[in-house]
């Protein structure tokens, strides 16, 4: 079994709005929910739900951090996590995930971070070029992906005996490829770092072993 922490940065919205929409984090919830059937511990900080009503000027004043500074979401990531996801939906959000994520690297040198989301969906490619410390991105709907990563990290699927989609180097025209066929490749995990989804069924695949 492994430990999984997911967590939720909070919302970010301008300086000037008078609200910012508190909805729930349905995607960690998912991903929470298929960790636990498959017999992983799965636990969510969710840094806007678990402090609504804090407000906290960032970026030179110019937009507000709803919920959690990333400090506290740091602060309460389980010491045992075997392995830590962050939760990407918005592009506005993500320099202060990155500042997140960094901060997690820091406290947690040794465990593996993966992202993932809508804006890592987006961005995979610049995500890895840009923030070191992501080990994978994740891209599109990630139960079955997070579920394989646990798996291979507690050890019940060997990386060796993984089956992975192969592609190659992470070029700007790979990753045209796999948004446009809605799937992706491992090419991580021990020591790599890479892009991989799930959508056996479309790939045209290289199978290969990690
Ligand atoms: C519902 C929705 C809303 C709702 C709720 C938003 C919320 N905070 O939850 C409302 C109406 C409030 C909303 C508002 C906005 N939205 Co909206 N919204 C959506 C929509 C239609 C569905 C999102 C959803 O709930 N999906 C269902 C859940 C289960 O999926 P999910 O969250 O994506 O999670 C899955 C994967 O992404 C992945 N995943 C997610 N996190 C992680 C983490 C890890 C570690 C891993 C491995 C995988 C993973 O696995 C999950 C399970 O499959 C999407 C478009 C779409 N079809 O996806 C746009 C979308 C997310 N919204 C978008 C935008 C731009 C906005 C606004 C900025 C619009 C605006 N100008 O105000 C605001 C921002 C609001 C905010 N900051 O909260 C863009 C984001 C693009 C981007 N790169 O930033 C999207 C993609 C639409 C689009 N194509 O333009 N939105």
């Amino acid at each position: 079994m492994a430990i999984v922490t997911l967590l939720r940065p909070p919302l970010l919205v301008p300086i000037w709005s008078d609200s910012g929409p508190l909805t729930p984090p349905i995607g960690p919830a998912y991903l929470a929910a298929s960790l636990r059937q498959a017999g992983h511990e799965a636990r969510i900080v969710d840094g806007l739900g678990e402090n609504p009503f804090q407000v906290t000027p960032l970026f030179a004043n110019k937009v507000m951090a709803i919920g959690l500074r990333s400090e506290e979401i740091v602060g309460r990531i389980d010491p045992d996590t075997d392995l830590i996801g962050v939760s990407c939906m918005f592009s506005q959000d993500w320099p202060e995930i990155r500042r997140l994520i960094q901060m997690v690297r820091r406290r947690f040198p040794g465990v593996p971070i993966i992202a993932g989301g809508e804006h890592i969906t987006a961005t995979a490619e610049f995500t890895l070029q840009s923030t070191p410390e992501v080990d994978v991105c994740v891209i599109g709907e990630g139960e079955e992906t997070i579920v394989d990563l646990a798996n291979a990290l507690d050890g019940g699927a060997p990386f060796d005996a993984i089956l992975v989609w192969c592609f190659g180097p992470l070029t700007a025209e790979w990753f045209l490829r796999a948004r446009g066929h809605a799937s992706a490749s491992w090419t991580t995990f021990r020591g790599l770092r890479g892009i991989w989804c799930r959508s056996r069924t479309i790939w045209a695949m290289v199978w290969a072993t990690a």
